[in-house]
């Protein structure tokens, strides 16, 4: 059976950005598994792949799992895969041990969760759940996302592999590295997921006017940088005042021309907010205009674009007692815990009846190269997975 170290790159950060060489690479790998396994597979036009076992009393009847199969840059090896590749060992699990279900169990590797490469997140399931995608959305090379996209749908069309977006699922369920702290600080096997945070993404562009670093007296600059820097640093302070749990990143920056001798004359950076409360994300959203509307100059001008959003999102109730009932028969220590971290059931529970379970992250490190969990924590999802699709659909 596959396992991570299969489809990462070694102890580098892996860089499966969504339609990528590397991307391209690993979805194919995962569909040749599934293929292997007896699966049938379907790739819609997005490139997120559906491999399902038919049922055989009510195969429309479909009992979903799976996750994302992009990363961050300089990502980690667990973030979706896990969630991926953990998903196809539970059904290869219940094959082996149970045969074929009664109801369609179906393994979703779905194209695109991060937001990392595109200024959109979620790609893949909201293409499943039937939202509009702007096709025209650019990379910061200049990339169309609909070009990247038919490029690297068009290496999956594998022999066996049909093309077509499946009907919703009847319940979906995410195993995933918790990307946190609290499972690992509290010697937690399992974390069963009640909510997912609320987020919102922004871009800022301060437009200033590039000049020559040495002969530009310092009162007569209009320094891009400069204005950036000042910005961040106010909506830090405000942030923090705020003291209501938001959490604010800035995580990308750009700066042009991005040479030792010029004056900054453009520059843009990220804005990512979350919450559990809406209205606090709605207070700061206020907030990051305000304080943009106040620093805005003759020379120095600054705009807010948000091009993410994504609503607090409560998970099903019943899926989560009854995972609490397998996790204690299963003897794991758990506890029932939000995410900080977005995912795709946050998507997914708009349409169908959506559950998580989390499993520990050494030093609750996540997108970075050091992500990693122990193998045998990993087992453990796995087997808890296994139990709650075997409940479902046998
Ligand atoms: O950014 C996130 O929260 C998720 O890992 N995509
Ligand atoms: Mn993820
Ligand atoms: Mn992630
Ligand atoms: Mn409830």
């Amino acid at each position: 059976m596959a396992t991570i170290n299969d489809l990462s790159e070694g102890e580098i950060g892996q860089n499966r950005l969504v339609y990528s060489p590397t991307w391209i690479e690993a979805q194919k790998q995962v569909i040749q598994w599934a293929l292997k396994l007896g699966l049938t597979v379907t790739v819609d036009d997005f490139g997120t792949a559906y491999m399902d076992v038919p049922g055989t009393d009510h195969p429309d009847q479909v009992i979903a799992t799976g996750s994302h199969i992009d990363t961050v840059a300089q990502g980690g090896r667990f973030d979706g895969l896990y969630g991926v590749l953990g998903g196809m060992q539970a059904i290869e699990n219940l094959l082996v041990t149970e045969g074929h279900p009664k109801e369609t169990l179906r393994l979703i590797s779905f194209s695109e969760e991060e937001g990392s490469r595109f200024p959109d997140t979620f790609t893949g399931s909201k293409h499943y759940t039937g939202a509009k995608i702007n096709l025209a959305m650019t990379d910061p090379d200049g990339i169309h996302f609909d070009d990247a996209r038919q490029t690297a749908v068009a290496q999956l069309n594998l022999p066996g592999v049909k093309h077509d977006l499946p009907d919703l699922p009847d319940t979906f369920t995410e195993l995933h590295i918790e990307q946190g702290p609290r499972l690992i600080d509290h010697q937690l096997q399992i974390g069963l997921v009640t909510a997912i945070v609320g987020q919102r993404r922004f871009t800022i562009t301060v437009k200033g006017i590039a000049n020559h670093a040495g002969t530009t007296p310092m009162d007569e600059r209009a320094d891009a940088l400069e204005m950036a820097v000042t910005l961040i640093s106010q909506l830090r302070d405000q942030a923090h005042q705020l003291d209501s749990g938001l959490t604010f990143t800035v995580g990308e920056m750009h700066i042009s021309p991005n040479t030792s001798n010029v004056i900054p004359g453009l520059v843009t950076f990220t804005i990512d907010t979350r919450s559990n409360d809406e209205q606090i994300l709605d207070n700061f959203e206020q907030i990051i205009h305000q304080v943009v509307a106040q620093h805005q100059e003759p020379k120095i001008t600054s705009t807010v674009n948000r091009w993410a959003k994504s609503d607090v999102t409560h998970l099903d109730d019943q899926l989560l007692a009854a995972n609490q009932k397998t996790a204690d028969k299963l003897g794991f220590s758990s506890t029932q815990l939000a995410s900080g971290a977005g995912h795709d059931s946050q998507i997914m529970a708009k349409v169908t009846r959506t559950t998580m379970i989390f499993v520990p992250s050494i030093d609750g490190i996540s997108h970075a190269p050091e992500e990693n969990t122990g193998q045998v924590d990993l087992l453990h999802g796995v087997e808890l997975l296994t139990e709650s699709l075997h409940q479902q659909a046998y």
